[in-house]
């Protein structure tokens, strides 16, 4: 599935590009859980019906998934982009990297099960951008780091090398250079890109997620510039965070809030200078958001338990409905 509009999909398959429709059943299953329904990287099976109309009538079981908790209202979650290989990270270098959004993209990019990656783009407007690259991969331990350019064609040919024929999900804000990192690879402008505005926020240029296969193998997905991205597990944090999760395993008392406890192995890390108080700090928030969305989701479980019940108890005095 190479894009998603509301009832409509545009698929790629053995007959080629094809729009097509939604069956009931899809329609039922996203209306229960909008991250289950069509998203741009599934494999779905699809129904040509003899008035030509065709339509998806099952996805296949996503290997990854970039997933956020929905922003806004609700705790569903949504899902940005299935069957990925690599969840890339891209931050412009245009302006000093925001590290916090960064660690909060890459925890994002881990709970994808993809493997996450950090592509530090515009890297010709930085004099130091390996030493930025540095910086950000001990924010991001485990997370691959690359830099690439556009203009001057700097590590485009590591990065093609490196999606080999997987696909990759671009994350991150608008004027980012996404869309231009997927022209660049294409060779062509398939995507729009805009200009930065003179505030050096960038303007919603894209405003959906795309699929672009590339001459030679291998899948770009492009998604509009992400905001307010809120993370829907803890999986993503711990390994964001696993610096000082390995430390937090020494602490000496096995709950140890690392707030004033004696034994606190990442106080004492802290106290060395071996880890940032602002690492800490933002290790210390993203949980507290994850609590949050975990009590969230239990209260959304709990009501549709409830509302399963008082149907199954209605249908029990002589009404039998269908599901
Ligand atoms: N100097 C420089 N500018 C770039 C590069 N890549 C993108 N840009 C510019 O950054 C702006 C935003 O790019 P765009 O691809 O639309 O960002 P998106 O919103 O993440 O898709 C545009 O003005 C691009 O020309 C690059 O490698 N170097
Ligand atoms: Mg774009
Ligand atoms: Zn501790």
């Amino acid at each position: 599935m190479v894009r998603v509009d509301r009832g409509l999909a545009t698929t790629i398959g053995g007959a080629g590009v094809a729009r097509v429709g939604y069956s009931g059943r899809i329609l039922e299953a996203a209306a229960d859980d909008p991250a289950s329904g069509p998203c741009v990287g599934d494999w779905a099976l699809v129904a040509r019906w003899t008035d030509d109309r065709s339509t998806l009538e099952h996805l296949l079981p996503r290997r990854s998934c970039v997933t956020r908790a929905q922003s806004g209202g609700t705790s569903h979650a949504q899902a940005l982009a299935a069957n990925v290989t690599l969840a890339a990270v891209v931050v412009g270098l245009d302006q000093t990297p925001a590290i916090t959004k960064i660690e909060r993209l890459v925890a994002l990019a881990w709970e994808s099960g993809a493997q996450p990656l950090v592509l530090l783009t515009k890297a010709d407007l930085a004099a130091d951008a390996a030493e930025i690259a540095a910086d950000v991969l001990t924010s991001a331990p485990g997370a691959e780091v690359m830099c690439c350019s556009c203009v001057d064609a700097t590590g485009l040919s590591e990065v093609r090398d490196r999606l080999g024929d997987g696909t990759m999900a671009l994350l991150g804000s608008s004027g980012a250079g996404k869309s231009s990192l997927v022209n660049a690879l294409v060779g062509a402008d398939v995507l729009a890109t805009k200009e930065i505005r003179a505030d050096g926020r960038g303007r919603h240029t894209s405003v959906r997620r795309e699929l672009v296969v590339l001459p030679g193998g291998g899948c770009m997905i492009d998604t509009p510039g992400l905001r307010g991205v809120g993370l829907s597990g803890g999986e993503g944090i711990a390994a964001t965070f696993a610096d000082v999760d390995a430390l937090a395993a020494q602490c000496r008392f096995n709950d140890c809030s690392h707030e004033s406890e004696p034994g606190c192995a990442v106080l004492a890390a802290v106290e060395e200078g071996t880890l940032a108080v602002r690492r800490l700090e933002s290790w210390r928030k993203l949980q507290r958001e994850a609590a949050w969305v975990a009590r969230r989701t239990d209260a959304r479980l709990r009501a549709a338990e409830l509302r399963v019940w008082k149907q199954r108890t209605k249908g029990s005095r002589g009404h039998p409905k269908r599901r």
